[in-house]
């Protein structure tokens, strides 16, 4: 039997919402992959909608639980980050990054920090800086567009896109470092909404979409990361895990569109564990 596949998972706990750490603990596992955490706050809740939720922040935990694991002999096939809250915890993931990169690791970020044009309230305008330099270590990222524009200091448009501005976002985000980038919330038309891909090892550019489902649900990004994650770990290629990732992401919002749930409360994504779980096997 195949050795089993060890991620390192270094996110925020949101207690309620469905992000973060809550969402990549059973996705990645459902795919049969170890998901060891590093939990970098902990917080009652996402801050997407949401006023007056707690945020316990753990930077100073994070360092000695790395330290701990020096005595353990411990290693990962992968490192994942999404939402750092500074650019301390910015600094400390690119040292771990450091501590266990080697030529088989697959170092993931997702540089959760904005979206619709805008940073999240809770950013200050330099923070694509920090998050830029932690992506030229990546060997893959996965930005929306948004996120896209403020790491190259571009300009961000609305969509419908064209494939010119797209290919160029994924060329200059190839260009920081990473082999493999996925773009998401891409779109040439009204009714469909997908993930462009760029796989530098093989000069291959790629796109997979699906139906737009209305309403802007929060988490989806992560969900999205983390399967994608989970694909390219079980050997998948860029397009291949970017399908499944949407195709995972798609359902999901779909059941919750249909459930009418509260958009801040995330999406269910768990009624399709057993089908990713089926797929990835
Ligand atoms: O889904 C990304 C995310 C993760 N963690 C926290 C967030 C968000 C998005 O807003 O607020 C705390």
């Amino acid at each position: 039997m195949e050795r089993q596949k060890r991620v390192l998972a270094i996110h925020d706990i949101s207690c309620f919402g469905r992000c973060s750490l809550t969402v990549a603990l059973p996705i990645i596992s459902a795919a049969g992959i170890e998901c060891t955490v590093i939990p970098t706050a902990v917080l009652s809740t996402h801050t997407g909608g949401f006023t007056g939720f707690t945020y316990r922040d753990l930077t100073e935990d994070i360092m000695p639980i790395v330290e701990h694991w020096k005595t353990l002999d411990i290693w990962y096939d992968a490192l994942y980050t999404g939402y750092l809250g500074s650019f301390e915890q910015i600094d400390i993931v690119s040292d771990i990054f450091d501590i266990y990169k080697n030529k088989d690791t697959l170092i993931l970020v997702d540089p959760v920090m904005a979206d619709n044009g805008k940073l999240y309230a809770s950013f200050s305008p330099d923070f694509p800086k920090g998050m830029a330099r932690l992506v030229s270590k990546a060997d893959a990222v996965v930005p929306n567009i948004t996120e896209a524009c403020f790491m190259l200091d571009k300009q961000y448009k609305e969509g419908p896109y064209d494939e010119r501005y797209i290919r160029d976002l994924l060329l200059g985000l190839a260009d920081m470092g990473p082999d493999k980038v996925v773009l998401t919330g891409v779109y040439y038309n009204e009714k469909e909404l997908g993930a462009a891909t760029y796989d530098k090892t093989v000069d291959q550019f790629g796109f997979y979409k699906r139906e737009r489902i209305e309403g802007y649900y929060h988490g989806t990004g992560d969900v999205f990361g983390s399967a994608l994650l989970a694909a390219m770990i079980k050997g998948k290629n860029l397009i291949d895990s970017a399908t499944v990732a949407v195709d995972f992401t798609v359902e999901s919002l779909i059941r919750s569109y249909k459930a009418k749930t509260d958009i801040r409360f995330g999406v269910n994504f768990e009624a399709g564990l057993e089908k990713l779980a089926k797929e990835l096997k």
